[in-house]
């Protein structure tokens, strides 16, 4: 019996000492050095290449690394057995702290205000009012919530939008395919959080764009193949929308040519809103090859129907 590490980038070093100290009575193995394919019961996985992980015949789960599993669950070929993946509060802690600071950064106009100190000029801007803002969150997860509750605090109105009903507190609620217009045309700011599906690639197109407010601001923390690139710079050149924060891409690293990098509203992150780190992601980990030894469901399941 032995753990298959896959990760696609290189950073088996910082993951598979603190496995191998805590569960020392299991057998490690880093990809691609996997010895006996039919020695493979569990799959510890980040982005592996897809099709490679049919030839582990006697694989009993396949546990993401990170609290996103499209790169698990994109693999055509993945086998039929169940998929587990990361809840970590200093993740959601993490990207809560991110969209906070950059509501709150363009909600009071920063940007335009550090230009004005570049250009040493003292002009009074009326303080706006959160509480006739709305910060409409798309999609309501752990991490959704977490933002919703953490906005709350400064009296912003919140919507959220999810793809099934949810009755949250304080939170204005809309839900399907019905709901996506009518939440959009109420959010001032659009928090995008979503996972990445086939449901939701694209999600953020020349037309929801266009049901937003006008001047409103757009911040995707979720997937960046939620939002079509084209149609985001049309609408921030049109000035329809006043301003987008990304930290997540349609290709990452993103491009050195891509617009994105010098757009005058576009604030460009290395997708480090939030991070998962061994300490904490680890001993989820191993209490999933341990529910899945003992023949129990495991912790945070994901519906591979449903793609997260
Ligand atoms: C994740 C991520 O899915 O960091 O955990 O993107």
């Amino acid at each position: 019996m032995a753990v298959l590490f896959y990760h696609r980038g290189d950073t088996a070093s910082m993951w598979i000492e603190p496995l191998r100290n805590a569960a020392p009575e299991l057998e490690f193995r880093i990809w691609p050095d996997f010895g006996d394919p039919d020695d493979i019961d569990f799959a510890i996985v980040w982005h592996h290449e897809p099709g490679t992980l049919r030839q582990f015949k006697n694989l009993k789960a396949i546990l993401s690394l990170g609290a996103g599993v499209d790169h698990v669950v994109r693999d055509a070929d993945l086998p039929e057995v169940s998929v587990g993946r990361i809840v970590d509060d200093r993740l959601t802690a993490g990207m809560s702290e991110y969209a906070v600071m950059n509501v709150l950064w363009q909600f009071r106009e920063m940007p335009l205000l550090a230009a004005q100190q570049s250009a040493r000029r003292w002009q009074y801007r009326e303080p706006p009012d959160a509480q006739s803002t709305t910060v409409g969150i798309l999609g309501l997860g752990t991490i959704g919530r977490d933002i919703a509750r953490k906005l709350a605090v400064f009296d912003f109105r919140i919507a959220g939008w999810s793809r099934t009903a949810k009755d949250l507190d304080g939170i204005a609620g809309y839900h399907g395919v019905d709901g996506l217009h009518p939440f959009l045309n109420v959010s001032n700011f659009l928090v995008c959080v979503l996972p990445l599906t086939p449901e939701t690639r694209g999600i953020v197109n020349r037309d929801t764009l266009a049901a937003l407010p006008q001047g409103a601001h757009v911040i995707n923390i979720g997937r960046g193949p939620l939002v079509v690139d084209d149609d985001l710079l049309a609408a921030l050149d049109s000035g329809h929308i006043a301003s987008a924060t990304l930290d997540v891409f349609n290709r990452e690293p993103l491009p050195a040519d891509h617009p994105y990098w010098s757009h005058p509203r576009v604030v460009v992150t290395p997708h480090n809103a939030g991070d998962s780190l061994p300490e904490f992601v680890v001993p989820q980990i191993l209490a999933n090859v341990r529910a899945a030894l003992a023949g129990r469901p495991l912790l945070n399941p994901v519906d591979r129907n449903r793609g997260y």
